[in-house]
């Protein structure tokens, strides 16, 4: 039996050996495949994966790896190829389109940015695209933009979409839109007084502000002194994109007061117990608008003539301040002192030049009042330049320095209130005053009615020789 078993077991593996010997001549089957598929229009945006998968009857000896296709490009044919044992061979291939690469976007903005880099009207952006690939999807350019209000660095953004899917962006930046004028105001300093009119030196000052581009210049300061109706002022600011305004702004300018002019009385003293003072009182601009004597409103007639009517005066000085006020608030003043009774120690002499006088009359003399005149309290002393008026109690020492012109006999003169009488001391009395001459220590007199000082009378003192008086006055 063991025999028997041998044999048949010789015979099955004969047998099989026979069946091993078969030539295999089927290839193999092969596929290529991508992990992922393309977009609907056929393009992928990344890096793509083919894997291969191989068959065969009898044993595979190689079937291709896996490849990442990594390059741009379309109709990339990848192919691989699986052997079997027995050497057969097949392949195959997978065609990809690979585009990775975005859309190049450009911008045009029209109009183009001016020197001064401020638009002054809308900016429309227009973009433009290329794909060197897979070429531009339909309908994915951004369509122009515009920029309709101001703005400070402005920007447009524009896109692009390939076939593949990539998007392209490109931004447009520093777009400058200024379309609105500077404003200009301008202020006048000082501020109307009344009725429309400034009384001082007008200065303007303007200020300029702009939103946008900014202010390039503003005007300086414009300063107006003189006087006048209808007077403008103008200023133009320009802004930097070229805008400018201009601003004008009209003013009346009165800063003279009216003008005063005394006709009666004439003179500072007046004899009667009344006075009626009259003139006229005028102004150029705004018109005079009211006058005062004393605090009492007076009618203006005709060409600007006036009077106070009567006006009592009491003995000594009688003080009157009238105050013309014109139509831009402007006051003129002015202080009249009348005297009356006068009881005063010396009154005005009022020489002509070269005729003598108080002192060297010559046409360098002159004359001047002082307020100075202690022993009655009056004033009423017209003295000359060189006159010195020194007071020592109730004494008014007056000094007369002289230089006179050849030919001119001075005389010095001093108006006295009572008939002068010659004393034995040589000294000289006047109702309550006595004229005490210290140079010459005795002197020529004559002593006259002086009617047109009221109740006074005149006493000339005339030199022998060169100049120079003084005399004291005292009480008696
Ligand atoms: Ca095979
Ligand atoms: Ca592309
Ligand atoms: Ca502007
Ligand atoms: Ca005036």
């Amino acid at each position: 039996m063991r025999g028997l078993f041998a044999a048949v077991s010789l015979l099955v593996t004969l047998s099989s050996h026979a069946t091993a010997q078969v030539v295999d001549v089927t290839p193999p089957t092969v596929t290529a495949a991508a992990t992922t598929a393309p977009n609907a229009n056929g393009w992928y945006r990344t890096a793509v994966r083919v894997r291969f998968t191989c068959a065969d009857a009898g044993r595979i000896a190689s079937c291709p790896p896996a490849v990442l296709v990594s390059t741009d490009g379309e109709d990339q044919v990848i192919s691989g190829t699986a052997r079997d044992r027995a050497g057969n061979t097949a392949t195959a291939s997978i065609t990809l389109n690979i585009d990775r690469t975005a859309p190049v976007v450009t911008a045009l903005r029209s109009p183009e940015a001016p020197p001064t880099g401020w638009a002054t009207t809308p900016v429309t952006v227009t973009f433009a695209a290329t794909d060197a690939l897979s070429g531009l999807a339909p309908g994915t350019l951004t369509a122009p933009v515009t920029l309709a209000t101001d703005r400070t660095n402005g920007s447009a953004t524009g896109r692009a979409t390939d076939l593949a899917g990539n998007v392209g962006t490109f931004k447009l930046t520093g777009i400058n839109i200024d379309q609105r004028a500077p404003r200009i105001t301008v202020s006048l300093s000082p501020a109307v007084s009344r009725r429309g009119y400034r009384t001082g030196v007008v200065t303007a000052h303007f200020t300029c502000t702009d939103a946008r581009s900014g202010v390039v210049s503003c005007p300086a300061d414009q300063v107006f002194p003189d006087d006048g109706v209808a007077q403008s002022v103008t200023g133009t600011v320009f802004d930097v994109a070229g805008h400018s305004s201009t601003v004008t702004k009209v003013f009346n300018l009165d800063a003279t007061p009216p003008v005063l002019g005394i006709t009666a009385p004439e003179g500072d003293f007046v004899a009667d117990p009344t006075t009626t003072i009259t003139g006229t009182v005028t102004d150029a601009l705004s018109g005079v608008a009211s006058l005062t004597v004393n605090g009492r409103a007076l009618r203006i007639g005709a060409g600007g003539t006036f009077s106070s009517g009567p006006l009592a005066l009491a003995d000594g000085a009688n003080t009157f301040t009238l105050a013309a006020t014109d139509r831009a608030g402007n006051v003129r003043q002015h202080i009249m002192t009348l005297r009356h009774g006068c009881n005063n120690l010396v009154a005005d002499p009022q020489f002509d030049a070269g005729e003598s006088g108080f002192m060297a009359q010559d046409d360098s003399s002159s004359v001047q009042r002082t307020a100075d005149s202690p022993i009655d309290g009056a004033h009423s002393l017209r003295i000359a330049r060189t006159r010195t008026l020194e007071l020592t109690g109730s004494v008014l020492r007056v000094i007369d320095a002289c230089s006179v012109a050849a030919g001119v006999r001075p005389v010095f003169q001093l108006q006295v209130p009572a008939l002068p009488v010659l004393q034995e001391d040589g000294t000289i009395v006047a109702g309550a005053l006595r004229i005490v001459p210290l140079q010459p220590a005795t002197v020529a007199w004559t002593a006259m009615a002086a009617p047109e000082f009221s109740r006074g009378y005149r006493i000339d003192i005339t030199s022998a020789a060169g100049c120079g008086f003084s005399v004291e006055l005292r009480p008696q």
